[in-house]
């Protein structure tokens, strides 16, 4: 059987950024604004005021300190509370696409491979900028590779997920490589507006290079094995969609952008992700406490994965060091928070040191994969 590995990852990082203190200000100006406006309202009891946001809360609810964003002058105008982006022409590159160019070079360059080396490209995202042509064959064209793309999107699993897909095709003999890209661009679909949400994601694109683990570079990660599993949940939701014309839905109305039950996430993943973890590496003889040296997990909140870490560790073996924690830097990025992790924190490791990458979110999702170095 053909082996695979991952070869190079690479990291598009947006230049500006928001701090929980700047999103503060501005939501709580957009709060202060509603309830004058709505003052008459509010005190006839026809409606309940807003409350106004806190930094503090945010960090200690989530370990978010700051995110990175497109476009952040929309986001901090409390009369609008989303991104400036201005249509662009079909003639030139397209947002999507520009970020993934960005991030895919950096990956070829790190796996020490040119375009006409690579047969694919999967673009796998949580939400995709336009219905087609697939985002993947723009960025396949940008980059000049030949053979073939497509996209996909199992929300914050969507890397993982790709990752296994670009295992499949390298495995079975369809592409000597792959290149797997992650644009998430969260700041246009999310919920500004809902202080229970808005301070959650931030915007990145993150790249993987998967490839036969004979042709890759020493020091790449090969792939013993990828595991994937859904179940479905209503609690994290978003129902735009290309019906909503027809249903005469409001593009604007609040279940149209991301939406969840933060609490019974929080509750319901944690175990579904340790026990998915925890079987794959026994099906693949390893134990979760004893053989792998660093878990990269999905970054969505750190208590869930100190929580999930613990389980997988054993109580008293936690640190940043075993699972490396990104999410301070750069929130939630949805399925790219673990690939971060991984790209920024595995140089360190040894050669024969095992790890595992994991993604759990929306759907529900969760995917691993479990590397060791060569
Ligand atoms: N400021 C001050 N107070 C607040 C705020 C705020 N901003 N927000 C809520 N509060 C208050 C609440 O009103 C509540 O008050 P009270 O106790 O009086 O009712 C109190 O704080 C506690 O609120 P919560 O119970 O909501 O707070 P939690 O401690 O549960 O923390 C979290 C909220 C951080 C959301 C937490 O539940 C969490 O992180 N859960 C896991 C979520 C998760 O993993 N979600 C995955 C989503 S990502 C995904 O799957 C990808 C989707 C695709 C991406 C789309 C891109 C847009």
């Amino acid at each position: 059987m053909i082996k695979v590995a991952i070869s190079g990852t690479g990291l598009f990082v947006p230049s500006q950024t928001i701090t929980n203190d700047e999103l503060v200000e501005s939501f709580n100006a957009y709060v202060a604004k509603f309830n004058e406006a709505h003052a008459d309202e509010i005190a006839s009891g026809e409606l309940q005021p807003l409350q106004p946001s806190n930094s503090a809360f945010i960090e200690s609810a989530s370990g978010i300190k700051q995110r990175y964003v497109m476009e952040k002058e929309g986001i901090l105008n409390p009369d609008r509370l989303h991104p400036y982006f201005s249509e662009r022409a079909n003639s030139e590159l397209s947002m999507m696409a520009e970020i993934a160019v960005d991030a895919g070079r950096k990956a070829m360059d790190a796996a020490g491979l040119t375009a006409d080396q690579i047969d694919a490209v999967i673009c796998s995202a949580s939400n995709m900028q336009r219905a087609y042509p697939a985002m993947a064959i723009e960025i396949q064209e940008a980059l000049g590779i030949q053979g073939f793309g497509y996209d996909m999107n199992v929300a914050c699993s969507s890397a993982t997920f790709g990752i296994e897909q670009a295992v499949n095709a390298v495995r079975s003999g369809t592409a000597r490589a792959v290149l797997m890209v992650n644009p998430e661009i969260t700041s246009g679909h999310q919920a500004w507006l809902d202080r229970d949400c808005h301070f959650i994601f931030g915007d990145v694109c993150t790249a993987v290079i998967v490839q036969r683990l004979e042709d890759a570079k020493p020091g790449s990660w090969e792939v013993l094995g990828t595991k994937l599993a859904t179940k479905f949940s209503n609690n994290i939701r978003n129902n735009y969609g290309f019906l909503n014309r027809s249903e005469d839905a409001k593009p604007d109305a609040r279940d149209k952008l991301f939406m969840q039950e933060g609490r019974k996430v929080f509750k319901e993943v944690c175990p579904m992700a340790a026990e998915h973890m925890s079987t794959h590496l026994e099906s693949l003889g390893l134990n979760s406490a004893n053989d792998v040296r660093r878990y990269w997990l999905h970054q969505a909140n750190l208590a869930m994965n100190q929580l999930i870490a613990k389980k997988l560790l054993g109580n008293s073996d936690f640190s940043a060091d075993k699972a490396p924690v990104i999410l301070d830097e750069f929130a939630n990025t949805a399925s790219a928070g673990s690939v971060i992790a991984f790209h920024r924190h595995s140089a360190d490791l040894a050669q024969g040191d095992v790890g595992v990458i994991c993604s759990f979110g929306a759907g529900y999702s969760i995917g691993s994969v479990v590397v060791r170095k060569t």
